[in-house]
């Protein structure tokens, strides 16, 4: 049987500084709690999205064959603190070489040194995450890095205007406290409130820089059931896919995580991430016309 052709045929042959795109994998699960795994999520998402099958043109129309740069897998250093700086200090350079990063993870804390590189843009950011989860724990089991502090972590950046989080549906008291202390910045669009209304995310102006992280659990695990905390009730494909054609803002940056290979079926959730930085990476390379 041929190879199959990495994230529908939208690489190019070598990773090139000057392609307007970057895509690199994240190949980290150190600070997840519960279940490891999406440690192998970055190969997968780019064998299973295979060009055999699907092709590079999104579904409005941008083909993106050969305008990816694939910068390869961020190997994990012997420490967070050590992959949190590097992860960070790589993401700048991307950033600063005014390519638009996406990201396939590795489990969720990967995100925090992704949304602390945005500084170097010198401009208020929007962070949008579509997660089960609000991840707003002060400290998970002693660890203020955990992948369940993600959105608290944010929350402390000043150079981020606002998080909005969507498809939320595992809120408890202990997280509350931590939504109310950042009521000003912080929106939740619980899963139940889903499908929203545009002018749910009026608050983040046209035009404005948006960094997107998409943990798959945010789906119903009947879509995506390769994540490590699968709960019911989560949103569709067709929901997400709607929100990333639809957002008036400038994309900036955006990270796909949580697929975890081990408990995935068909690689039904590689699939989706692919499919979704695939579709994001479109509004980047919007065609003429
Ligand atoms: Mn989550």
């Amino acid at each position: 049987m041929a190879a199959p052709i990495p994230f529908a045929g939208c690489f190019s042959d070598e990773s090139d500084p000057t392609l307007p795109i970057a895509f690199a994998g994240l190949p980290c699960d150190m600070q997840s709690t519960f279940r490891r795994g999406s440690a192998e999520g970055p190969s997968r998402i780019r064998l299973a999205y295979d060009g055999r099958c699907y092709n590079a043109t999104t579904e409005l129309g941008a083909d993106l064959a050969g305008l990816v740069s694939d910068v390869g897998d961020w190997l994990p250093g012997g420490s967070w603190e050590e992959t949190r700086e590097d992860y960070c200090l790589r993401a700048e350079e991307i950033l600063a070489g005014e390519a638009i990063p996406f990201f396939a993870g590795g489990d969720h804390a990967v995100t925090m040194p992704l949304v602390e590189a945005l500084a170097v843009l010198d401009q208020p950011a929007h962070v949008v995450q579509l997660d089960a989860h609000p991840d707003l724990y002060p400290e998970f089991e002693g660890d203020r890095w955990s992948h369940a502090c993600v959105g608290a972590r944010i929350l402390e950046m000043e150079h981020v205007a606002s998080l909005t989080q969507i498809g939320v549906r595992t809120l408890n008291q202990a997280q509350l406290e931590v939504a109310r202390r950042h009521a000003g910045r912080l929106t939740i669009l619980e899963a139940r409130d889903v499908p929203f209304r545009p002018s749910d995310l009026s608050h983040i102006p046209d035009g404005a820089a948006v960094y997107l992280t998409v943990d798959l659990d945010a789906f119903d695990p009947a879509y995506a059931p390769g994540v490590s905390h699968p709960v019911p009730g989560g949103i569709s494909p067709r929901q997400a896919l709607a929100l990333i054609q639809e957002a008036p803002w400038r994309l900036v940056g955006m990270d796909a995580v949580e697929v975890n290979p081990s408990a995935d079926q068909a690689d039904r959730t590689a699939v989706l991430a692919a499919r979704l930085l695939h579709e994001a990476m479109g509004r980047v390379e919007e065609p003429e016309g």
